[in-house]
C-alpha cells in the first residue's frame, strides 16, 4: 500500500545538510541523567510590573561579519575590542567608532530596518550611552526581553553576561559596573549565525530576525528581592490556591506577606532555608478565570524592602481521557496559529499594539485558543491573552532537525524551556507547554524530547505538556494514524497534517478516518494551504488554481468537515493567522519570501478562508 510520510519534502534537504554538517563534531551522547537546568543567575519574574528606566530607542551599530570586534584573531591579537567603545580622533589607530556609525531602533530586528541587512545572519554590535547612577542599597539589573540568538553584554567595558536562546528574557546584573557619575555605555554583541548545535538549528520556515528584538530596561531591586513566585489553583474540588514566593538573599525565617484585596485575603509565611515562603489559601467566592470571564485578581507581595504586584487569574487545566478540562469541564479549543510577525509593518512583533492586533484578529475569528508558534513570543502576548480570555499553547523552538545527540543542543533547549516557564507560569491563559514541532522520528530524538517533557512536568505540574507531531497519512486507504512514539509521553497530542495541500486532492479530506492509539486529547495543531491575497480562480474542485483564495477556502471547508467526524478531537489550530516572511518560500509574484498560508495577508487583508473559519467557529458551542 503506498504511503507517504507527511511533510518529508520539508526536511528531506535539510536533514541531509545538517547530518553532513554535524558529523565532524561527533556530538556527545545524551547523558542518562541530565544535569540540572541552566537558568541564568537571575531571571526576574513579573519584571514588567517593577519601576524601570527604558533603554529603548536609537542604538549605534556595527555589522561585523568577520568577527573583528572580538579582537581574538590568533595571528594578530587585538586588545582593543569593540566592548571598549573606543573612538577615532585621528591621533591613534582605532579601526571602528560606534559614535560615527549608523543607528538601529531597539526593540527591533535589524533585517526589517535596513534593506542591506535583510538577509544578514551573523555578528552585529550594538552600543548606547546612558545616564544612570547606582542607587545605594540596591542591585541594578539590565533586562533584555530577547536577543536573537546569542548575546554578550558589556557595561563600561565590564563583561556582565552572555545569553543563548533568541526568544526568552534575561537579566544581567550591572550594579558593580555602573559609574558613580552616572555616565555609562553598554555594548552588546548579538550573533544570529545559524549553527547545527543551536535550538533552532540550520533550517526554519520563518525569518531568522536578528538583534535586540524586544524591550531593554534597567531595574533596581533591594539587596534581598523576590525573583520568582507561583500561585495556582489546585486541581480537584473546591477553590484552593497553592504556591510560593521565592526571595533571593533572605535569611531563613524572613516574613513574606501576600494579599489579594478583592478576596479579602492577607497571609504571611516565612522563608525556608532555600528562600521559599509557601502559601495555601482558600478564598471564598473566587471567580475562576475563563474565556467567557477572564477575571484577574490584583496580588500584592512584600518581603523586607521589596514590594511587587501582579494581576493573576485562577483556573485549572487537566486532560481526562481524550478531553481537555478547563475548570473541570470539557472545552473544545477553537484555535489559530500565530507567528510573531508584526502586522502591517513587518519584522519581529514586540509591542503591546502588535499583541493587541494579532489577538484582536483571533478574537474576531471567535477563537478561544492560540498556538504561539514556534518559539516564546513577547510577554505582551501572554499578558494580553490573560486580559482577553484567550488560551495559549506556548512553545520552544525545538523545530525540525536538531542535533539530538549533542549536549549543547539539549542544554540550550532545557534552558529555553525553563526560562519560558519561569516567565509565564503565572499567566492563566497559558495551558500548554510545547516542547517541539515536527521533529523526525529517531531514538535519539525520543530521548531528547522525553527529557524536555519530564522537565516541563517537573517545573510546572499544573499545566499540560504537548508537542506538534507528524502524522502517518495513508493516501491509498485514507487513514491517518497517530503513530509517533512521543505520543506516550505528552499529555495532549498535537498533529500537523496538510491533507489537500502537501498531498491528496481537493475533496479528499472528508474521506479520511483518524486513528488514535493513545487515549489522550488530540489537537489538530496545523493544517491549511496557501493563498496570495487577491488571487482568484473560477475553476471548481481540484482544478481550482493553486494559491487562489478559493482553493485555500475549499481546503478549510474540507478540513473542518473531516475534523467534525473525529470523536477524540479536542481542538483545532489552522496554519496560520497572517502571512509571514520565510527564506524558504521563493516563488516570484506569489510568495516573494512569504509563507502565504495566512488567512490574513501581511498587509492585514482578510482572505476568503478567514470568513470560512469565522463562520465555522461562530457555529460551534461557545
Ligand atoms: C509546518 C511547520 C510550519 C510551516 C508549515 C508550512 O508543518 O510546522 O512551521 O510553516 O508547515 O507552511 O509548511
Amino acid at each position: 500500500m503506498p504511503t507517504f510520510p507527511a511533510r518529508s519534502r520539508l526536511y528531506g534537504f535539510s536533514l541531509a545538510l545538517i547530518a553532513a554538517s554535524i558529523a565532524p563534531f561527533a556530538p556527545a551522547q545524551t547523558p542518562a541523567t541530565p544535569p540540572p537546568p541552566v537558568l541564568p543567575a537571575t531571571l526576574l519574574v513579573d519584571i514588567d510590573h517593577r519601576p524601570s528606566a527604558s533603554l529603548d530607542g536609537a542604538w549605534h551599530y556595527i555589522v561585523d561579519p568577520y568577527r573583528n570586534g572580538w579582537g581574538d584573531n590568533p595571528d594578530q591579537p587585538r586588545l582593543n575590542g569593540f566592548p571598549k567603545n573606543d573612538h577615532f580622533d585621528g591621533t591613534r589607530l582605532v579601526e571602528y567608532d560606534f559614535a560615527a556609525s549608523g543607528v538601529l531602533q531597539v526593540p527591533g530586528d535589524w533585517n526589517s530596518q535596513k534593506e542591506n541587512l535583510l538577509f544578514y545572519d551573523g555578528l552585529l554590535w550594538y552600543q548606547k550611552d546612558f545616564t544612570y547612577e547606582p542607587k545605594p542599597g540596591k542591585r541594578t539589573f539590565m533586562h533584555f526581553g530577547a536577543a536573537n540568538q546569542r548575546a554578550s553584554v558589556f557595561v563600561n567595558d565590564v563583561h556582565v553576561c552572555d545569553h543563548e536562546g533568541g526568544f526568552t528574557p534575561f537579566d544581567c546584573e550591572v550594579t558593580a559596573a555602573l559609574k558613580a557619575d552616572g555616565k555609562n555605555f553598554v555594548v552588546v554583541a548579538v550573533d544570529d549565525a545559524r549553527r547545527p548545535d543551536t535550538v533552532p538549528a540550520m533550517k526554519t520556515d520563518w525569518w531568522n530576525y536578528g538583534g535586540l528584538t524586544r524591550q531593554v530596561y534597567l531595574v533596581d531591586v533591594p539587596v534581598s528581592y523576590v525573583d520568582d513566585y507561583s500561585l495556582q489553583l489546585k486541581r480537584g474540588q473546591g477553590d484552593e490556591i497553592e504556591g510560593y514566593v521565592h526571595v533571593v538573599g533572605a535569611a531563613a525565617g524572613t516574613t513574606v506577606s501576600l494579599r489579594i484585596p478583592e478576596l479579602s485575603l492577607a497571609r504571611q509565611a516565612e522563608t525556608d532555608s532555600e528562600g521559599n515562603a509557601k502559601f495555601s489559601l482558600s478564598p471564598q467566592n473566587l471567580i475562576r478565570w475563563s474565556p467567557q470571564h477572564p477575571k484577574l485578581y490584583r496580588i500584592q507581595m512584600s518581603a523586607g524592602d521589596d514590594h511587587l504586584e501582579d494581576d493573576i487569574g485562577f483556573r485549572t487545566i487537566e486532560a481526562q481521557g481524550d478531553k481537555i478540562l478547563l475548570n473541570g469541564k470539557p472545552i473544545f479549543l477553537r484555535g489559530i496559529n500565530i507567528h510573531a510577525e508584526a502586522p502591517y509593518r513587518g519584522g519581529r512583533a514586540w509591542s503591546e499594539q502588535d499583541a493587541a492586533t494579532l489577538l484582536g484578529w483571533a478574537h474576531e475569528l471567535h477563537c478561544n485558543f492560540v498556538r504561539l508558534a514556534h518559539y516564546p513570543h513577547d510577554e505582551h502576548m501572554t499578558r494580553e491573552a490573560d486580559k482577553l480570555g484567550i488560551l495559549v499553547w506556548s512553545e520552544i523552538p525545538t523545530y525540525w532537525s536538531i542535533d539530538w545527540k549533542g549536549a549543547h543542543a539539549l542544554a540550550s533547549a532545557r534552558q529555553q524551556l525553563a526560562e519560558n516557564i519561569r516567565r509565564d507560569h503565572n499567566k492563566a491563559s497559558v495551558i500548554l507547554w510545547s516542547v517541539s514541532n515536527e521533529t523526525p522520528k529517531s531514538e535519539e530524538r525520543l530521548v531528547f524530547l522525553k527529557a524536555l517533557i519530564d522537565e516541563a512536568h517537573q517545573q510546572d505540574p499544573t499545566r499540560l505538556v504537548t508537542s506538534a507531531l507528524l502524522t502517518h497519512l495513508n493516501t491509498a486507504d485514507k487513514t491517518a494514524i497517530l503513530d509517533d512514539p512521543l505520543g506516550q509521553y505528552v499529555d495532549v497530542i498535537g498533529s500537523n497534517e496538510y491533507i489537500e495541500w502537501y498531498g491528496d486532492k481537493i475533496g479528499d479530506a472528508p474521506l479520511f478516518t483518524w486513528k488514535n492509539p493513545y487515549n489522550k486529547p488530540l489537537l489538530m495543531s496545523e493544517w491549511g494551504g496557501g493563498a496570495r491575497s487577491g488571487l482568484h480562480s473560477e475553476a471548481t474542485g481540484d482544478a481550482m488554481g493553486w494559491f487562489s483564495e478559493e482553493r485555500q477556502a475549499a481546503i478549510y471547508r474540507d478540513q473542518l468537515a473531516m475534523q467534525a467526524k473525529i470523536p477524540f478531537l479536542a481542538g483545532t489550530v489552522p496554519w496560520v493567522l497572517m502571512d509571514f516572511r520565510s527564506p524558504t518560500r521563493l516563488l516570484p509574484n506569489i510568495q516573494d519570501y512569504y509563507n502565504r498560508k495566512g488567512v490574513i495577508s501581511n498587509k492585514g487583508i482578510k482572505k476568503k478562508a478567514f470568513f470560512v473559519l469565522q463562520d465555522a467557529y461562530a457555529k460551534m458551542p461557545q
